[in-house]
C-alpha cells in the first residue's frame, strides 16, 4: 500500500520539489496551505508538476492553528509529516518576532502534537536551521559546534529543533531535525539574495533594470541545491533510527563570489549597477556559514550533485527565461 505524507508550507520552494519527490517514489501527498489575498496563478506556480495529480491533495491550514492541523493528521493518518512551513526570512524576523516564533516553534510543537495524540507511529521531520550557528563561526559546522542563535528567526528554530529532541526522547517518536545550510534552486523567494542577484542580472541584461540594491557582501553562505536536499529530508525519515543531521555542500562562498560570478557569466560590471544600501543589513549578521555533511554522508549515504556554480547559472539561466517570457 502506498505511505501517505503530510507537507506544510508546499507551496514554498520546498515544499514543491519534495511533493514531487515523493509522488515519484508513490507516496499520496497532502499538501497544507494557508489561503491568503493573493492570486491563485502566482501562489501556485511552483506545483505546476504535481497540482492536478491524482496522489496529490491540497488541504487548508494553518500551522498556528492547532486544530486544522489535528484535523489534517486525523483525515489523512499519514505515515510521515514534514514540517516545512516558516516563515523563513531573516531579516523580516526582525520586524515580525512574534509571528515569525509562533509560525516557526508553536507550528512545529502543534505538529508534534497531533501525531503524539493521533498518529504516534507517523515519522516527522523538521526543517531546522544552519542560521541556529549564528555568529559562532568555527568551522566547518556539524553537530558537534555549539549553537550561537543571533535573529528572532534562529532562535524560534532553535527551540522548535530542541522541542524535537524533546519528543523523540520522550515519547519514542520517530522525529529528525534536518539542519540545513542554504539552499536554493529557480524557485527560491525573490527576497533570498542568491534569487535577488539573479533576477536582476537578468533584468538588466534586457535593459528592465538598472541598479540592485544589497545589504552585506562580505556575509558567507554554504549554498547547496534544493534539489538535493529534499532528497536529504525523505533520506533522514528512511534510516532505522531517527536523528538529526546536517546538509551542506562542505564549501563557503560570500554574497560577493556570488554575485560576482552570475554578472561575469551575463557579461556585466557589478560595480556599474550595484548599490550598497544599508536598508539590507540586519541588527545582527550571521557572519560564515560552512557545513560539515560528514555524517549523513557516511550514516545515509546522502550526496549533493549540485555545485555552487552550476546552481548560479541555472537560477540566472530561469531568470532570463523568465524575464524573456513576461516582457515579451
Ligand atoms: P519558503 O519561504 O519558500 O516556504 C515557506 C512555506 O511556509 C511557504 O509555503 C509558506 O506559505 C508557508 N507558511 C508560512 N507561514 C505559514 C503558516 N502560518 N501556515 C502554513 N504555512 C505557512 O521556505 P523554503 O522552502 O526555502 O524552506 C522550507 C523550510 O526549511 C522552512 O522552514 C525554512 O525555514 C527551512 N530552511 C530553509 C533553508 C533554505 O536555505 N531554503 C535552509 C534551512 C532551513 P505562503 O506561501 O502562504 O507564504
Ligand atoms: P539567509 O539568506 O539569511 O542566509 O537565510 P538570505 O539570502 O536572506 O541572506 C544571505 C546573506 O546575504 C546577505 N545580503 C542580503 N540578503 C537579502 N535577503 N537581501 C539583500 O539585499 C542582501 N544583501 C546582502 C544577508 O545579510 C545574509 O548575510 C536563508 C533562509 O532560507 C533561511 O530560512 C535559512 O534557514 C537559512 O538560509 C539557512
Amino acid at each position: 500500500m502506498s505511505k501517505t505524507a503530510i507537507v506544510t508550507g508546499v507551496t514554498g520552494q520546498d515544499g514543491s520539489y519534495l511533493s514531487e519527490l515523493l509522488l515519484d517514489k508513490g507516496y499520496k501527498v497532502v499538501g497544507l496551505y494557508r489561503r491568503t489575498t493573493t492570486d491563485y496563478e502566482n501562489r501556485f506556480k511552483n506545483l505546476v508538476n504535481v497540482i492536478n495529480k491524482d496522489n496529490f491533495t491540497l488541504v487548508e491550514a494553518d500551522v498556528t492553528d492547532s486544530a486544522s492541523l489535528y484535523r489534517a493528521v486525523a483525515d489523512y493518518g499519514p505515515d510521515e509529516y514534514y514540517n516545512l512551513a516558516a516563515q523563513s526570512h531573516v531579516g523580516t524576523s526582525f520586524k515580525t518576532p512574534i509571528s515569525t516564533t509562533e509560525i516557526n516553534l508553536m507550528g512545529c510543537l502543534y505538529g508534534l502534537e497531533a501525531i503524539r495524540l493521533q498518529k504516534p507511529d507517523c515519522k516527522f521531520y523538521q526543517a531546522s536551521t544552519s542560521e541556529m550557528f549564528g555568529d559562532n563561526t568555527r568551522c566547518p559546522q556539524g553537530l558537534g559546534v555549539e549553537f550561537s542563535p543571533v535573529s528572532p528567526y534562529a532562535c524560534s528554530k532553535l527551540a522548535a529543533h530542541h522541542m524535537v529532541g524533546t519528543y523523540r526522547k520522550s515519547y519514542n517518536i520517530f522525529a529528525c531535525s534536518g539542519v540545513l545550510f542554504n539552499h536554493e534552486s529557480p524557485r527560491r523567494g525573490e527576497n533570498f539574495v542568491t534569487r535577488k542577484i539573479t533576477k536582476a542580472a537578468a533584468k538588466i541584461k534586457l535593459g528592465l533594470q538598472n541598479e540592485l540594491r544589497l545589504g552585506n557582501l562580505v556575509a558567507q553562505r554554504d549554498w547547496g541545491h534544493a534539489i538535493d536536499y529534499v532528497r536529504g529530508m525523505w533520506m533522514m525519515l528512511q534510516h532505522n533510527e531517527p536523528d538529526d543531521y546536517v546538509l551542506a555542500t562542505g564549501k563557503t562562498n560570500s554574497v560577493q563570489q556570488f554575485l560576482d560570478y552570475v554578472f561575469e557569466y551575463a557579461d556585466l560590471d557589478p560595480k556599474k549597477y550595484v548599490t550598497i544600501d544599508p536598508k539590507f543589513y540586519r541588527p545582527c549578521e550571521v557572519p560564515k556559514l560552512w557545513g560539515d555533511p560528514s555524517k549523513a554522508m557516511i550514516v545515509l549515504g546522502w550526496k549533493p550533485e549540485y555545485d555552487f556554480e552550476t546552481l548560479a547559472l541555472e537560477m540566472y539561466e530561469s531568470d532570463l527565461k523568465i524575464q524573456k517570457r513576461i516582457n515579451r
